[in-house]
């Protein structure tokens, strides 16, 4: 008992000395840290759950521009893939549109070339014997490039005209067509125009029996149609085309016995049926006229130059190239009375088929031999480029052109050798008939 005493006395003074014994600073220090350290603990946790928030808020963040700026994207692109397939479909359509004019042009009018412009000598060829006055003074002329039909106009083309427009040609009007019948003279016949004309026609051959107002009344009908401008081209217009870069008395040469290979003419086997005639020392195998773009075409491509059927232009006939313009354009002052013819026809000799021969007829006068080749006119939308084509639009015209453009005859005897070349492709050979 008295241990037992003894050991609860101990004990009870060792716990009086562990409340009451004071604790050292460095004890005291530790515990202000400590809560020191637990408030900046707190604190840091705070900041970093803080930071933790706001990191997670910038990546949404970042995430939602992401996906705004890929949206945004995607939509940029699907307009743009819009707008391409749009402007792709407005080109497709104006394609269209241009190929469907293009065909109904063709179908209207035929076929047409771009003949390049350049500057030529206009009139009697040097040391051509067989000039006649009005075929002087040889006189320089400038010519801007335009677009001329590649055949004469034929019976098919007018046809459409007369049906849709209901027209009657002078010869139907008045006192028929100038023709040759059993009598041997050239005389007007009553009955005789552009469907008859005395001897057998299709509409692949060039329309005769048909006035220069006839004419007018075609190309304007054509200007109204909405697939071009049409005119006849000008008396120069035409000598320089039909020359196409040659300055020889017939666009591929001086020879006369190689006219029954470019056209159609007064030929051996005319002189059998029309003994009178002074004819050429070839056979072209056409007695009257012949289809257009049987025989070799020029080196600008265009057939039928030389004879088959004259062709009217846009000039009054005047019986000197004193004062004629320069530029190119018709010349339509003074005695418009009679118009200018080119090229010869079906029933005439060497030495009027020459590129320089000229001829004027009365406007309203519907001679079997009389008639036209009309021009449609290009308005270019800018400047051609050296090399060719338009600025705005190169194309297939542009492959069509020559590497410069013809400014001389220089140059455009380069121009030649080029379109020889091209020639040489697709022109069509003479008729197996022909026997130059
Ligand atoms: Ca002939
Ligand atoms: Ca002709």
């Amino acid at each position: 008992m008295k241990r037992c005493s003894t050991m609860l006395l101990l004990g009870t003074l060792s716990a009086l000395w562990i409340v009451t014994v004071p604790r050292s600073p460095a004890q005291a220090l530790t515990e202000q840290e400590l809560k020191e350290f637990e408030r900046q603990a707190e604190e840091l946790e705070k900041k970093q759950a803080e930071a933790k928030r706001q990191a997670e808020a910038a990546k949404k963040a970042a995430a939602a521009a992401e996906a705004k700026r890929k949206a945004e994207a995607a939509k940029k692109a699907a307009e743009a893939k819009r707008q391409a397939a749009q402007s792709k479909t407005e080109e497709e359509r104006q394609a269209a549109e241009q190929a469907r004019l293009a065909s109904q042009a063709s179908a209207l009018a035929g076929e047409f070339l771009d003949i390049p412009g350049g500057t030529f000598q206009m009139g009697c060829s040097p040391g051509d014997g067989k000039c006649q006055n009005d075929e002087r003074p040889v006189h320089t002329v400038s010519i801007q490039s335009f677009r001329m039909g590649k055949y004469e106009v034929t019976g098919g083309q007018f046809r459409q005209f007369v049906q849709a427009a209901g027209y009657r040609t002078d010869a139907e009007r008045g006192k028929g067509c100038v023709t040759r019948e059993t009598d041997g003279q050239w005389a007007y016949q009553a009955g005789r125009d552009w469907r008859n004309p005395g001897f057998p026609q299709t509409d692949r051959h060039p329309v005769v029996c048909v006035s220069w107002n006839d004419a007018q009344a075609y190309v304007e009908w054509l200007s109204r149609q909405g697939v071009g401008r049409y005119r006849l081209p000008s008396e120069s217009e035409w000598e320089y085309a039909a020359r196409a870069g040659s300055s020889a008395r017939y666009s591929f040469g001086d020879s006369e016995e190689m006219l029954c290979a470019y056209g159609n003419v007064a030929d051996r086997a005319a002189r059998q049926r029309f003994n009178d005639w002074t004819v050429a020392s070839c056979d072209d195998g056409a007695l009257y006229t012949a289809p257009v773009g049987v025989y070799r075409a020029n080196v600008f491509g265009l057939h039928d130059t030389h004879g088959n059927v004259w062709e009217w232009t846009e000039d009054c006939y005047h019986d000197s190239y004193a004062g004629a313009p320069s530029d190119g354009a018709a010349w339509t002052t003074d005695d418009c009375a009679r118009r200018v013819n080119r090229g010869g026809s079906w029933n005439l000799d060497p030495r009027l088929l020459r590129s320089s021969r000229r001829a004027g007829f009365p406007a309203g006068d519907p001679a079997t031999l009389w008639v036209f080749a009309s021009s449609r006119i290009w308005q270019r939308r800018g400047r051609r480029r050296r090399n060719g084509g338009s600025p705005s639009k190169p194309g297939r015209r542009v492959r069509m052109l020559p590497p410069s453009p013809a400014s001389s005859w220089t140059s455009l005897a380069a121009h030649s050798r080029w379109a020889a070349r091209r020639a040489m492709a697709t022109v069509t050979r003479p008729s197996a008939r022909c026997t130059p």
